[in-house]
């Protein structure tokens, strides 16, 4: 790989984890959460461990594939949800309260930020979240049929 293609394939699945595990913890929150548990943002809540689980979380229509509107919904909501003060920008705080896994050798959420932080203030708009998601989306699209299917969530770090 050059390195061109080692900083999109970082970026890609920076953007994904950001993305799609965000999404997924919210669909998980409910049956499995531990009754004891008082904080708002469990750190147990189940974040999406494989593709499939992406998969059900991203393929509203069940249709077994996702859209590249379906995939920007998701993108919209999870702006949404991230940005919990609601001033338009996503912090590194909040994508961390967000629950994305940390585990060894991943990116710190401010790294991750920084990976699609256009103007480099360090925080997230929701433009510069869609146009790095749209990137990540056309990089997965192997097929080129603007839809990914399981095998190419795979691909994308799942
Ligand atoms: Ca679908
Ligand atoms: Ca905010
Ligand atoms: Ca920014
Ligand atoms: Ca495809």
């Amino acid at each position: 790989m050059n390195p061109l293609s080692v900083r999109v394939a970082a970026f890609t699945i920076a953007v994904g984890t950001l993305l799609i595990g965000t999404c997924a913890a919210q669909v998980n929150t409910a049956p499995d959460a531990t009754p004891r548990t008082s904080n708002p943002v469990p750190s147990d809540a189940r974040l999406p461990q494989n593709a499939q689980q992406r998969m059900a979380a991203l393929d509203r229509n069940g249709d077994g594939s996702v859209s590249e509107d379906e995939y920007e919904d998701s993108i919209r909501d999870t702006f949404r949800a991230l940005d919990a003060d609601r001033n338009n920008r996503v912090s590194p705080d909040e994508l961390a309260s967000a629950g994305a896994p940390q585990q060894d050798g991943m990116l710190s959420p401010a790294d991750r930020i920084r990976r699609i932080d256009m103007n480099t203030d360090g925080e997230l708009t929701e433009e510069e979240l869609e146009r790095g998601a749209e990137q990540a989306f056309e990089l997965l699209d192997t097929s080129d049929d603007d839809t990914l299917d399981l095998g190419e969530l795979m691909s994308g770090g799942g």
